[in-house]
């Protein structure tokens, strides 16, 4: 096992990472911003190092600074987090090539999943059931894109190659529209990721985000750790997670996830990683992987056991799986609530000074944050500033368990979104389960009218 390893990022993740090394008996290393110095977390690390200003493009994106501070400290691995260079695969080459371990797959498996057209590919290889749509890239003659869209049939999605998480996509209704929008879809595409390359898919209109976890090692060996329903979000910020996913059969995620796991061995992946799908009438599409750990795998940890983080630096340091298949019980329901400093209606950041912190707890609730009373939400990064988390034997009891650590939070100093995680504790149809990708949006929609 390493002796030190660096911690590449900022917040409650930095944080998460920093007491999984503790329990691993790893020193840690986390760098900083000016704008974190004062931050408990960096206090709470054996070591420290400011890499730059507050702008993120001058500290947590600057591999010569992150380098440089893994060679002065002499740590072994790095870990990205989430975010910043955590899918970067250009960056964890220059980790290892620096000769550092970088906590994440190999270089050529980000590649591989952060082009969308090479992710599809090779899941649709590995027998992991894809949205219909293009074979690849679209060609460049009208004709071809037309007689594929029409194929498909209408209506369908333009997708950048480079993009993901929600950037560069168009849906087209009408062939009337259809080469207007490849031709946007391609301008923006270059400008924004210099990859003119799209795709073209049935646009589904009204699935469910549904993602599954898995864990590989180096040896080909992986599991799925089943799955988590993300379907409430704004803007593609996701702002409710749970698992399992309610009204999905244990019979069908099995199915799913087997294939999930069969494709990680199939391209030699290692590490944690996310398949993520739309769902709609009782079928599995992949539409992306995710090659890094995410901000909900909290819920996957409560409903398994298994903490991801100390596994992700197991596997980064040679070791094999401790665990097979049958050995993933899934027991009882979790949902994460994401608190963010922002503006309960205009939903725009609300940085400052919090002046109250009182965070819930009590029988099944989980709450990872760096916050505290004092402390200074800087207005420079993503304003999520914790996770609460409620565990039941059923949803139920998860749901109930929510309502009572929503009711006991109390933030003061800035604004939040826990006004708004109230009143969806108390949504019929949320409570209900099984709401769409739309459901927040639309009632937000109704609310403003
Ligand atoms: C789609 C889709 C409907 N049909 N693809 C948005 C984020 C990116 N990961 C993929 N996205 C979508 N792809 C087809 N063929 C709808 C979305 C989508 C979405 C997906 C997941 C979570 C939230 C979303 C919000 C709007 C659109």
């Amino acid at each position: 096992m390493f002796e030190k390893l660096l911690i590449a990022n900022r917040g409650e993740i930095a944080l998460r990472i920093q007491r999984a090394c503790r329990e691993l008996g790893i020193k840690t290393v986390v760098v900083h911003s000016q704008a974190d110095t004062e931050a408990k977390y960096v206090k709470l690390a054996d070591e420290s190092v400011c890499i730059g200003p507050p702008a993120s493009r001058d500290s947590y994106l600057n591999v010569p600074a992150i380098i440089s501070a893994a060679e002065v400290t002499d740590a072994e691995a790095i870990h990205p987090g989430y975010g910043f260079l955590s899918e970067n695969a250009d960056f964890a080459e220059r980790v290892e090539k620096s000769g550092f371990v970088f906590i994440g797959p190999r270089p050529e498996s980000i590649r591989l999943m952060g082009d969308k057209v090479s992710a599809k590919e090779a899941m649709t290889k590995a027998g992991v059931p894809v949205v219909p749509g293009s074979e690849g890239a679209l060609p460049e003659d009208p004709k071809e894109v037309m007689r594929i869209a029409r194929t498909v049939g209408y209506p369908v999605i333009i997708k950048a190659a480079g993009g993901g998480g929600g950037r560069g996509m168009r849906v087209v209704h009408t062939e009337a529209a259809l080469l207007n929008a490849v031709a946007m879809t391609r301008t923006e595409a270059q400008a924004a990721f210099n990859n003119a390359s799209v795709y073209l898919e049935k646009f589904l209109e009204n699935p469910r985000h549904i993602e599954i976890q898995v864990l590989a090692d180096e040896y080909r060996s992986a599991v799925y750790l089943g799955e988590r329903d993300c379907s409430m979000q704004r803007r593609h910020q996701k702002i409710i997670e749970e698992g399992p996913a309610p009204g999905i059969s244990r019979r069908l995620i099995d199915r799913i996830g087997a294939r999930c796991a069969d494709a990680c061995r199939r391209i030699g992946y290692r590490g944690a990683g996310t398949f993520e799908f739309l769902y709609e009438n009782g079928e599995f599409y992949f539409i992306e992987m995710n090659t890094r750990v995410q901000v909900e795998h909290p819920v996957t940890e409560l409903i398994t056991g298994i903490d991801i983080v100390q596994e992700q630096i197991r596997i980064a340091a040679g070791e094999k799986l401790r665990f097979r298949q049958r050995d993933v019980v899934i027991k009882g329901h979790a949902i994460e609530c994401r608190i963010n400093a922002e503006d309960p209606y205009k939903f725009t950041p609300s940085p400052g000074r919090i002046t109250a912190w009182h965070p819930p707890g009590g029988p099944g609730i989980r709450v990872d944050s760096h916050a505290y009373t004092n402390y200074f939400v800087p207005p420079n990064y993503d304003s999520m500033i914790a996770k609460v988390l409620a565990y039941g034997d059923t949803r139920d009891q998860a749901i109930r368990r929510m309502r009572i650590a929503l009711s006991e939070m109390a933030i003061e100093g800035i604004q939040t979104n826990l006004a708004l995680h109230r009143e969806l504790f108390a949504d019929a149809r949320f409570v209900t389960g099984g709401t769409s990708i739309h459901y927040l949006e639309q009632k937000l929609a109704l609310r403003g009218a």
